[in-house]
């Protein structure tokens, strides 16, 4: 039997990642887009590399870039994919304040640039398309729980390009019939979370306080609430929104929300560590009450190991974002299976070796494994 074939963009990204195992575990060929970059940038994906001289290969990279039309229209044409998931983007949500032309460039017009690239190619009647989308499309929100039917109103960069993208990938399912459709995600993580995105920022930061590579945890907003999932369980969904009888768009969600404070408190919990936090405003600080085991040997009752920073405030703030996947469920039949507490435990734990790793390497002379640029 022939393979499926589906190309990926943002291969190389946490999503990606996870998408390109579960898809090769399932059977198909897969095939992914990879940016140019000064240093290797596959850390992601270099367990499931296979040679591409390799008769058996179901796996392979292209370079490319979603700034380029040319490139993407070649690339599918020579793909000639069943499926494409559309995972590539600029994805940080401050970063895309400071860089509001290149994400609209990237989450809008590249999404806009692959679905001209499947119809110019006639091919609308054959490709499945997943789009990418986001709860941080309902921003200010104004009901909640939110679901499909909820009203959007973007409060980013980000936001407003990823908004754009939704109602395109919308516009060609209308306008030409294309099996195309939005998985509207909420956030989720794992232990290969991007580092400046808060739950890795914490895990990681919180390993290395343990270990005594770092003394503090600076973070902006600690009451913003987020439903938080594991990647793993959300890159099936990707996949099964594929396979409908007809395209239809899904919110996915946990249904249960919590503050990043509260995410801070479990990650310490899990090196040993009780937090208290004490104070309001810029003032707040997280205190250590008590340390036990041998996971923290650094850190002693007393110490201040989180404080809040206002470089890390946005110019707008999305404070509550709670999902209602109902519909994923009845139709799709679809459940998390991976608890918040489970995945803090798993991405605490990972960061931990991490950090011992760059302990070990230091302590006979080598550089550390860790590198320091966090937003
Ligand atoms: P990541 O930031 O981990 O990955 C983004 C991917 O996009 C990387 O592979 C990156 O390449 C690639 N990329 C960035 N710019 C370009 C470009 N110009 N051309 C081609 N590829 C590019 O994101 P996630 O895996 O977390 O998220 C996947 C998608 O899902 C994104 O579109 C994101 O906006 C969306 N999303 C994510 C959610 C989450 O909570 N994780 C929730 C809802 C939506 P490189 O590795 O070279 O940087
Ligand atoms: P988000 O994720 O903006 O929801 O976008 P992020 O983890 O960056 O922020 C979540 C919340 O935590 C607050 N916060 C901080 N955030 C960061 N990054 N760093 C900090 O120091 C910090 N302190 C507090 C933020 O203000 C925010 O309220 C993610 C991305 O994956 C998007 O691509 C995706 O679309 C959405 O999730 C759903």
């Amino acid at each position: 039997m022939v393979p499926k074939r589906a190309l990926i963009t943002g291969v190389t990204g946490q999503d990606g990642s996870y998408l390109a195992e579960f898809l090769l575990s399932k059977g198909y060929e897969v095939h992914g887009l990879k940016r140019r970059s000064s240093q290797l940038n596959t850390q992601r994906i270099d367990h499931i590399y296979q040679d591409p001289h390799e008769q058996n290969a179901r796996f392979f990279l292209h370079f490319g870039d979603l700034s380029d039309s040319s490139n993407l229209t070649r690339i599918i044409q020579e793909v000639q994919p069943d499926e494409i998931y559309n995972l590539g983007a600029q994805s940080h949500v401050a970063v895309s304040f400071e860089m509001p032309e290149y994400t609209a460039d990237i989450d809008a017009l590249g999404t806009l640039r692959l679905l001209e690239a499947v119809r110019l190619l006639g091919m609308t009647d054959r490709v499945r398309f997943y789009q990418a989308s986001t709860s941080e499309l309902y921003g200010l929100v104004r009901e909640s729980p939110q679901s499909e039917i909820t009203p959007f109103y973007p409060r980013s960069p980000y936001a407003v390009a990823k908004l754009y993208a939704y109602w395109m990938t919308v516009n060609y399912r209308e306008a030409y019939g294309m099996y195309a459709c939005n998985g509207i995600l909420f956030n989720h993580e794992s232990p290969r979370r991007g580092e400046t995105f808060v739950t890795r920022k914490i895990t990681r930061a919180i390993a290395n306080i343990a270990q005594g590579l770092e003394s503090c945890l600076f973070l902006g907003n600690l009451n913003s609430l987020r439903d938080w999932g594991h990647a793993r369980d959300y890159v099936r969904l990707q996949w099964m929104m594929l396979q409908q009888d007809a395209p239809e768009d899904f919110v996915i969600a946990t249904g249960v929300q919590y503050s990043v404070r509260e995410f801070v408190e479990w990650s310490a919990k899990e090196a040993g560590i009780t937090l208290r936090f004490e104070g309001e405003g810029l003032n707040e600080i997280g205190i250590v009450d008590s340390v036990v085991g041998d996971l923290s040997p650094a850190v002693h009752p007393g110490d201040v190991i989180a404080r809040v920073d206002p470089r890390y405030f946005r110019p707008a703030e999305v404070e509550t974002l709670l999902g209602d996947s109902t519909r994923a469920r009845l139709k799709l039949g679809w459940l998390p299976e991976i608890s918040v507490r489970e995945m803090c435990a798993e991405m605490v734990a990972s960061d931990l070796v991490i950090a011992q790793k760059s302990v070990l390497l230091k302590s006979h002379g080598f550089p550390s494994l860790v590198s320091w640029d966090t937003w």
